[in-house]
């Protein structure tokens, strides 16, 4: 008895020598790590050069052994309309015209100077907040930029990995759900090691006012975003980005590498590639690389890099495994591998039509309910058929789809006091938006209605539209009120 206690003495004292020893050496590699992100602060930049920026699936050249330069990124921002499923459409905000945005590839003590545009076309302002910044917002404090407008800031790159980037304009989730989202690569000094085939994927969810299948243009849910239930769950943008005719490609025997973020908003994603195992998978996009992996886990605003040999021929399907996200939601890719077969890693007849995507868990049949555009003067119910189709586009996104507004933020237009009592005014507001403090309902409201670029045939059938619903006085306005209103105005 008395000797196991001296050696369970001995132990002990042994196991905190050990435990001080680790400590130590733990507290010393977290210094040499800040202390070289700290040290990339110091790296001089030769040159200059404007950043290559690409659509997905595709990113731009690999860095190599170029030195830190100055690097130019300009960046324009989208708002365009476009297909999420099969004749479903989506009035998508995007950084590039791509959902995901535009790759960005640096290294570290690259010198970045960031220019976001936002086109003419586009309604409202947006902003980008780049994980891989070091700074207020991470650019979203210097980058808020009206339609028409550019704004340009800079930073250093200090820390290697694979960041997000999305808009951080209020209200932030809507406009990452509606596409606002993209990856920037820091390679570490010297890049990373060469592979055969590099390819860019992100997921995101949709939350759309029509169920998964419904037809025609979609305006965005902003109760189904709150309650965290998307219609959609898609790679890239739109299911079947990734199939089909469509799908990434790589021979067998290549090495590929794949750029995976999740811009969410919401969803978390459990990447997993079928018929595959990721050799290496760099977790979170940072240093750590972890070998022989089933599934990685992508948080919403992160990344991963995977990697992995293809060995033999065939069709591997990328999914989210939250699995009915994948078959019935939509985040389903394909990688087609072509090449020799071996038999020694795997043999057996191969059945078509395996995993392939099934649709939403609720189908319904197209209504493809088509809007005719007439050239003619429009009826009043016509004008009010027009005038929704613009209020879905466009005023939606700040005043709600049933005109309720949000509190303190945007006024509601349904039952509006300040709307019913003046029509100049309110055709006045949408010519030439609309700042300072305006009373609606007894409440007040002190903010910014950028104007809204739109043509007197569209303002008139808007508010048309909008006198004629919620509750409000039925007003009647042409497009020859309009144009005099603006008229007025000019002088
Ligand atoms: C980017 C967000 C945004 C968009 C898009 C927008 N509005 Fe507004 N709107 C506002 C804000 C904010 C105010 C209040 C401005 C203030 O506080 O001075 C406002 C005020 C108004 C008002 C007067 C107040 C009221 O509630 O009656 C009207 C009318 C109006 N908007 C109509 C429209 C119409 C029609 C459209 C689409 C053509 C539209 N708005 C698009 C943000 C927006
Ligand atoms: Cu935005």
């Amino acid at each position: 008895m008395k000797t196991t206690f001296k050696n369970g003495k001995q132990i002990k004292i042994a196991l905190i020598g050990c435990l001080a020893l680790s400590l130590g050496l733990f507290a010393f590699k977290q210094l040499a790590d800040f202390s070289s992100a700290d040290r990339n602060k110091y790296i001089e930049v030769e040159g200059q050069m404007e950043a290559e920026l690409t659509a997905p699936p595709l990113v731009p050249k690999p860095i190599g052994s170029r030195d830190a330069t100055k690097l130019i990124v300009n960046m324009e921002v989208k708002e365009m309309e476009s297909e999420l499923a099969d004749g479903v459409k989506y009035t998508y905000w995007t950084f590039g015209g791509s959902v995901p945005g535009s790759f960005i590839r640096t290294r570290v003590g690259d010198e970045v100077e960031f220019h976001l545009r936002n086109h003419p076309d586009n309604k409202l302002s947006h902003n980008i907040d780049l994980h891989a910044v070091t700074g207020q917002g991470g650019g979203a404090a210097s980058s808020l930029v009206a339609p028409g407008h550019e704004k340009v800031f800079n930073f250093k790159t200090l820390n290697p990995g694979l960041y997000v980037y999305h808009c951080a304009t209020a209200p932030v989730g809507m406009h990452i759900a509606n596409g606002m989202y993209g990856l920037i690569l820091v390679e570490p000094e010297g890049g990373l090691p060469a592979v055969d085939k590099e390819y860019y994927i992100m997921q995101g969810d949709f939350y759309t006012k029509g169920k998964n299948g419904d037809q025609g243009l979609q305006a965005f849910d902003m109760d189904k975003a709150v309650k965290e239930q998307p219609d959609y769950v898609v790679f890239n943008g739109k299911t079947g980005s990734l199939v089909g005719s469509k799908a990434i490609t790589a021979k067998v025997g290549e090495t590929v590498r794949l750029f995976v973020g999740n811009g969410g908003p919401n969803l978390v994603s459990s990447f997993h590639v079928i018929g595959e195992i990721f050799d290496n998978v760099r977790i979170e996009g940072g240093d750590m690389v972890n070998h022989n992996v089933q599934t990685t886990l992508i948080p919403s605003g992160g990344a991963a890099i995977v990697e992995f040999k293809v060995d033999v021929p065939g069709t591997l399907i990328l999914v989210d495994h939250s699995i009915f996200r994948a078959f019935n939601k939509g985040a389903l890719g394909m990688l087609k591998v072509e090449g020799p077969e071996d038999k020694t890693i795997y043999s057996g007849t191969t059945q078509e039509g395996i995993y392939l995507p099934e649709g939403g868990a609720i189908q319904t049949m197209p209504k493809g309910k088509e809007v005719a555009v007439s050239k003619v003067a429009k009826t009043i119910p016509q004008q009010i058929q027009a005038g929704k189709d613009v209020f879905g586009k466009v005023c939606f996104a700040c005043h709600q789809s049933e005109g309720q507004g949000i509190p303190t933020v945007f006024p509601p237009l349904a039952k509006s006091d300040y709307l019913n009592a003046d029509s100049k005014r309110a055709m006045n507001a949408v010519l030439h938006g609309l700042t300072g403090e305006v009373t609606v309902n007894g409440k007040k409201y002190n903010n910014v209605m950028t104007s809204q670029n739109l043509t007197d045939e569209e303002i008139a059938n808007t508010l048309t539209f909008v006198y004629d619903s919620w509750g409000n006085n039925k007003t009647r306005i042409t497009a020859a009120m309009v144009k005099a209103q603006r008229n007025q105005n000019s002088h």
